[in-house]
């Protein structure tokens, strides 16, 4: 049964881990997130999809989520020692695949090319594509300004309200023109089954159904599409979602997030703690799926694969 999965970061990787462990990885595809990408210190880094590679082929720090396990901060510590920039934390094994991936970007290589050889350098056999190779950058609008995503998300501790996003080109003013990189509409037209991960709808998907195509291929399915709630009692476990839920949708409930993707799941994965929301989900149309949503260790992250892969009865 071959899976595309719509994932963000942190959360995405975490749900994904669980996935691998039921399905052969030759089976997944996974479009990530690339409106979060940023150049710093003359490298492109990927933070969504580099969480992605991390977490699944071991990598990664546990603990953060993000960055590499058994990490090093010297290039930074010199970056410091000179007065740069070192608000954003890079690492010196994560900087390791800055300096080989932007070389292959200045190089002219596809971002969805070299990511081929990296998935693979990292032992991994799934398909891990960017959602674009073209720029697609996120932008943050708050009552303090606007900002690039990690401007905001790091550098601000993300504590400004969020007024609206915008998905801009490279230079942060015209319009993206991104369209989806090669494979990333077939892999959505020949799934068996659409995923959509346990991120925040606004920073994490959003910005893949921006590029031009996707959320046309993701309309038009054939075949069911499941989305997994980030929310556990109307909270996100970290990070900002459900502060952006209350005041861009006007509330936290699993309804609230099954809005966010209208017209695009026929199923939603939600806590237990969500419970009463049933019915409002069922309202519009999307079937939910209560179950346990927290995903604390191996078995846990399995259960809620199991529960995703099952959400409409077709499978498993
Ligand atoms: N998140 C932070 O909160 N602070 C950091 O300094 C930081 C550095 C970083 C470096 C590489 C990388 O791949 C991710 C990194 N992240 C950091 C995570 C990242 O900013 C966010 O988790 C995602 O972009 C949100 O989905």
């Amino acid at each position: 049964m071959k899976v595309t999965v719509l994932s963000g970061g942190v959360g995405g990787a975490r749900f994904l881990r669980g996935l691998i462990d039921v399905l052969p990885q030759s089976d997944i595809t996974v479009i990530g997130n690339v409106g979060d990408d940023l150049e710093l210190l003359g490298l492109h880094i990927s933070p969504d999809i580099d969480t992605v590679l991390y977490t699944l082929s071991g990598a990664g720090d546990a603990e953060r989520g993000w960055g590499r396990a058994d990490e090093a901060w010297r290039a930074l510590d010199t970056v410091a020692q000179l007065g740069g920039d070192t608000w954003f934390l890079l690492g010196d094994r994560d900087i390791g695949l800055h300096l080989y991936r932007t070389e292959a970007l200045r190089k002219g290589e596809p971002l969805s090319s070299v990511m081929v050889r990296i998935t693979r350098g990292f032992g991994l056999d799934l398909t891990l594509l960017p959602a674009t190779d073209g720029a697609l950058r996120t932008w943050v609008d708050t009552p303090a300004g606007s900002f690039p995503f990690q401007q905001w998300f790091v550098a601000r501790r993300h504590e400004d309200d969020v007024d609206g996003l915008r998905y801009l080109a490279a230079d942060g003013v015209s319009p993206h023109a991104a369209t989806a990189a090669p494979g990333v509409l077939e892999a959505i037209a020949s799934a068996d089954l659409l995923l959509i991960t346990p991120s925040n709808p606004y920073v994490s998907i959003e910005p893949i159904l921006a590029v031009a195509g996707i959320r046309e291929a993701v309309r038009a399915r054939t075949v069911p599409c499941v989305a997994v709630s980030p929310l556990i009692g109307g909270k996100a476990i970290k990070g900002p979602a459900d502060r952006m839920l209350t005041r861009l949708a006007g509330g936290t409930s699993a309804a609230h997030v099954a809005g966010c993707y209208t017209g695009l799941i026929d199923a939603l994965v939600l806590d237990e703690e969500d419970a009463d929301d049933t019915s409002a989900v069922a309202a519009l149309g999307v079937r939910p799926v209560v179950t346990r949503t927290l995903m604390r260790d191996p078995a846990t992250r399995r259960a809620l694969a199991e529960a995703a892969l099952g959400a409409t009865g077709s499978v498993l």
